[in-house]
């Protein structure tokens, strides 16, 4: 097994390498193609695009930025190449909904114009200040690549009446926060602003060699901020710390609480974004305000093993509050798996994921996320089955609903756990990708696989496997729940094909388990036990695309599965698609 992750790991290395010839560096995590960054896009390729989650017309995107909730409308900001469709001349995108389904762009938000940021406007979160006045604090480039020196700016509207914010304003009096000691070329992604009743605070990522690093920064009057003497936190051989995320959650419920909340039975989590692996891992912990020191629980693993918002192609996430709804909601970027020739023949890379509503699981080790309501408007055709056997080997298709663009909701249950597989110990050391990526959906098993086949051709050339897999060691069972791209298309060259996963914390007791998926065309987003773990793919299929995709449910393991309920939906594009 030690060699099949082994394996794994130069296979990505050596596809990340082999994708094109002409990589010539990386900036801010992202591959640099100077020749390809100007390169408008002629068409834009349709097949592959998302039907109903954010895009822009056309060309690159990536982190979303800022997000926040002003008279009546959310605001989505984020990373975009006005020119082309791979990485570069960034600029602050800036779209706006009423209900973070149905958007319109505008103008972009920020763009270099000033020293403070004439080679670039990185990422950067919004805050918005007392008597509901918004302020943007962003990353400006300095220095030309390869240095990309990093310093910290703000933004304010020019006109707090307009609801829409069109125009910002960058004061000449940027920048507000300037390396010392820290490494200026990775210093980078300011965080939404908390307010302690004296001090604004924000944390600012960054490494010292290999420790990932989260500086934190205090305010008396949002403009002249000074580096307190210890970091938020910090962790070794976990490399830069892009995009942190720091906010507050309720001990009990789903509502989420303003970024400033504090107080007892408050619980506090931390998020930072790998740029040496592209994964994100948080921890759930306490806060001590007034000394600023963050201690995560020990049930939260702190480093790249730790819990994951999402086990698949999901980076550079951001949350923020939604004071009309009261929730918490994350954005999270997914870049495309297929080559750069692939992105810049399409016209466009890279998709914001449908945005979750997140909270603190009753048991205080880990968060739960759900897709947030408002997606339901997008139900089209629903089909229901219910009392469903699936016998070993057995498959059966959900007919009805148009399967390349559906919401699926299903939930199992089985009569006994007696035929879980035995988890052999020394797999606990393994990542949980290799386990699926070795004992994927078509290997026979005891209690699963099980789960469904998204965006499958008709005669299973492809697919997606969405599945659980329930193993038990001597005290306790472990579900394994896998989404694995490598049979999801029969084009042979390109295309990154990888198998995710992750362990699923979920009490069996009762004999069920439930399973949701999102599925786009070359994205499939899915929910585990209620939205416990969660694991987004990017695929792209040659033949299941359009109609000749078919959705599937299938048991691969020896105890019988009954679909106790099953709804799936046809989803229908939004009518305003971000592209006025
Ligand atoms: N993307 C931004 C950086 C951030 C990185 C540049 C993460 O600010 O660190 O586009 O994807």
């Amino acid at each position: 097994m030690a060699l099949v992750t082994c394996f794994n790991t130069i296979l990505f290395l050596v596809f990340i390498f082999s994708l094109d010839v002409n990589i010539r560096g990386v900036e801010a995590s992202h591959q640099v193609f100077p020749e390809l960054q100007s390169v408008s896009a002629v068409n834009v390729q349709l097949v592959h695009r998302t039907g109903y989650h954010f895009q822009p017309k056309k060309h690159w995107i990536n982190d979303p930025n800022g997000p926040m909730y002003y008279k009546g409308f959310y605001h989505l900001f984020y990373q975009y190449n006005p020119k082309g469709a791979v990485w570069g001349n960034i600029v602050w995108a800036h779209s706006i909904s009423k209900d973070l389904i149905n958007w319109v762009a505008l103008e972009p938000a920020i763009f270099p114009s000033k020293p403070f940021d004439k080679y670039g406007c990185w990422s950067g979160s919004a805050t918005v200040l007392p008597g509901g006045k918004p302020v943007i604090m962003y990353t400006g480039i300095v220095t030309p690549s390869p240095v990309n020196t990093q310093v910290q700016n703000f933004a304010v509207p020019a006109n707090y009446s307009d609801p829409y914010l069109r125009e910002w304003i960058k004061p000449d009096n940027n920048p507000i926060v300037r390396a010392r000691s820290e490494n200026s070329s990775s210093f980078r992604d300011p965080t939404t602003a908390w307010f302690d009743g004296v001090h604004w605070k924000i944390l600012v990522g960054s490494r010292r060699k290999h420790r990932g690093i989260a500086y934190l920064y205090r305010s008396r009057n949002f403009l002249k901020w000074t580096k307190a003497k210890h970091p938020l936190h910090s962790k070794d051989r976990t490399g830069m710390w892009e995009c942190p995320d720091f906010y507050p959650v309720a001990p009990k419920g789903m509502n989420g609480l303003d970024t400033s909340v504090t107080g007892q039975d408050i619980k506090h989590v931390l998020k930072v974004s790998l740029d040496s692996t592209r994964y994100e891992y948080y921890t759930v912990g306490e806060y001590d305000r007034d000394n600023d020191i963050y201690v995560p629980d020990n049930t939260s693993v702190d480093g790249w093993a730790g819990l994951r918002y999402d086990y698949g192609n999901f980076y550079a996430s951001k949350t923020f509050f939604d004071p009309d709804k009261q929730r918490r909601i994350l954005w999270g970027w997914a870049n495309e798996s297929d080559s750069k020739q692939d992105d810049v023949q399409k016209g466009w890379a890279g998709i914001q994921l449908i945005p979750r509503k997140l909270w603190l699981d009753p048991n205080g080790k880990q968060l739960i996320q759900w897709p947030i309501e408002e997606i339901q408007l997008l139900r089209g055709q629903n089909i229901h089955m219910g009392s469903q056997v699936l016998n070993m080997g057995e498959h059966i298709e959900v007919k009805g609903v148009t399967a390349a663009q559906a919401d699926v909701d299903a939930t199992f249950s089985f009569k006994s756990l007696d035929r879980a597989e035995w988890f052999d110990p020394n797999w606990a050391k393994l990542d949980a990708l290799d386990v699926c990526d070795w004992m994927g959906s078509t290997v026979r098993g005891g209690l699963g696989p099980f789960g469904f086949l998204t965006l499958a051709s008709e005669k299973l050339e492809e697919y997606t496997p969405v599945f659980f897999r329930v193993f038990k060691t001597k005290d306790k069972l472990k579900v394994l729940m896998c989404s694995d791209a490598k049979r999801s298309s029969t084009t042979a060259e390109g295309l990154y094909k990888p198998p995710f996963a992750g362990y699923v914390d979920v009490d069996l007791s009762d004999k069920k388990i439930s399973l949701r998926s999102l599925i786009d065309n070359s994205v499939v987003e899915s929910f585990g036990a209620h939205g416990r773990t969660c694991i987004t793919s990017r695929v792209y299929p040659k033949i299941a695309i359009y109609n000749n995709a078919h959705l599937f449910v299938f048991n691969n393991g020896t105890e019988a599965i009954t679909i106790d309920s099953l709804d799936a939906w046809s989803m229908k594009a939004p009518s305003l698609m971000n592209n006025n």
